[in-house]
């Protein structure tokens, strides 16, 4: 399996209620390599360009009001399989359905506030990463390629 590298954020929701530990110590337990790691909050603008492919859905002001609602953390995640590991360890969009032992069954409450993202494919991982992260992880770097 190639290694991959996706695009995480742990949400308003999980940040407030201190579960950022809890969610890294999970994710640095199932074997990523956190390249980047960055806490933030989101302009409107941003998080409306974040979320551009939902912006004929109904929930869309919604989704963009709670993300740029508060504090968040972003990260890069590497590993082999990133991105599909990343999706099935956060769980179901709406954490009703999420199997046990997976973020949102663990931290989330609701569809809307559901503690985590993560990339849907490599094609989105590519334009979330640069969106959020200008440069490239040092990981990345020839120079650090070459040691
Ligand atoms: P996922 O985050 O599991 O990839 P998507 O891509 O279907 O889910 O939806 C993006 C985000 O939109 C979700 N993380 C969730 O916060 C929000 N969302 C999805 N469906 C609803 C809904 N019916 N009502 C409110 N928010 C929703």
């Amino acid at each position: 399996m190639a290694v991959e590298q996706t695009f995480a954020i742990i949400k308003p929701d999980a940040v407030k209620a201190g579960n950022c530990g809890n969610i890294i110590n999970m994710i640095e337990r199932a074997g990523f390599d956190i390249l980047r790691l960055q806490k933030g909050q989101l302009s409107p603008d941003l998080a409306g360009l974040f979320y551009d492919e939902h912006k004929e859905r109904p929930f869309f002001k919604e989704l963009v009001d709670f993300i740029s609602s508060g504090p968040i953390l972003i990260m890069a995640l590497q590993k082999e399989n990133a991105v599909a590991d990343w999706r099935k360890m956060m769980g179901a969009t709406n954490p009703a359905e999420a199997e046990e032992g997976t973020v949102r069954k663990l931290y989330a409450s609701s569809i809307g506030q559901n503690a985590v993202h993560g990339s849907d494919s490599n094609e989105s991982a590519q334009r979330e990463l640069a969106l959020f992260f200008a440069e490239p992880a040092p990981q990345q770097a020839p120079e650090a390629q070459a040691q």
